[in-house]
């Protein structure tokens, strides 16, 4: 359950890793079974598609409320790369399901996590990542995360407004490094860099491309002094402590 040298060579050069197929198809259907209850969830931490209300675009903090979501931010086969790539326990400070269901969903503009982390959250140091679990088949066609490789290591592009990037520093980079969508089968997880830039393009087709993400920092690394809301980020969140593998297939009791 630990990453490889050149696993670990291409986290620190190209900023990202693909994990393919690292959960089993039942242990999918346990996941993709807790979405009903996700997804009818009402209150500030479900935020809409713009444009039509009916439509979730994502949801912050489902592990706060569902019990197969906590399970899977303790989830071994996740800590254990977490805290090889650390070297030390992980906190998780924020978790988003993003839906994006077939049709009519919305991309992501171009960005980096951290310009969100540092201008929101208070968090000073880039140390800090995101980790991606599918829980459908990503394809070229569903609106897969799109990377530009080794982009970490040019720096923070600093907007104090806003999300995104300017168009100029996202050709910049995608001229010289390439871009590269994270694509897989379900069950397969994702991890990048906070500083990598990375974006989506809208889901036009038939089919549901949802991920659910956990944002989580080295523990030592506490410098959060968030000005949102408690679903947005947990500054105090103790450190991550792995379950048994075979947690997601334990009965959750009602
Ligand atoms: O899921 C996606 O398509 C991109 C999401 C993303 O970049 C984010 O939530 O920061």
């Amino acid at each position: 359950m630990t990453l490889s040298h050149s696993q670990l060579a291409q986290m620190a050069s190209d900023g990202y890793l693909l994990l393919p197929a690292l959960f089993d198809a039942d242990e999918v259907e346990l996941l993709r079974a807790a979405v009903p209850e996700v997804i009818v969830r009402q209150g500030p931490e479900v935020i809409r598609e713009d444009g039509d209300a009916s439509m979730v675009r994502m949801i912050f903090a489902a592990h706060t409320f569902n019990e197969t979501f906590r399970r899977l931010t303790l989830h071994p086969r996740l800590l254990s790369r977490v805290e090889q790539l650390f070297g030390e326990p992980a906190y998780l400070f924020q978790s988003r399901f993003n839906v994006k269901s077939g049709f009519h969903s919305a991309g992501w503009a171009w960005h980096q996590d951290f310009n969100q982390w540092h201008r929101l959250d208070g968090m000073q140091t880039p140390n800090a990542m995101a980790l991606g679990v599918f829980l459908d088949d990503v394809n070229p066609c569903n609106g897969p995360v799109m990377v530009i490789p080794g982009s970490h290591k040019r720096g923070h592009i600093f907007n104090p407004d806003a999300m995104d990037i300017p168009d100029a520093d996202v050709a910049a980079a995608a001229n010289d490094l390439g871009i590269i969508p994270l694509m897989g089968p379900p069950g397969s997880v994702v991890l990048f860099h906070s500083l990598i830039i990375h974006g989506s393009a809208p889901n036009v087709s038939p089919w549901p491309r949802r991920i659910f993400y956990m944002n989580i920092s080295p523990i030592s690394n506490r410098e959060l002094s968030p000005k949102r809301e408690w679903f947005h980020c947990d500054a105090d969140g103790p450190a991550l402590v792995p379950l048994p593998d075979d947690c997601l297939r334990q009965k959750v009791s009602a």
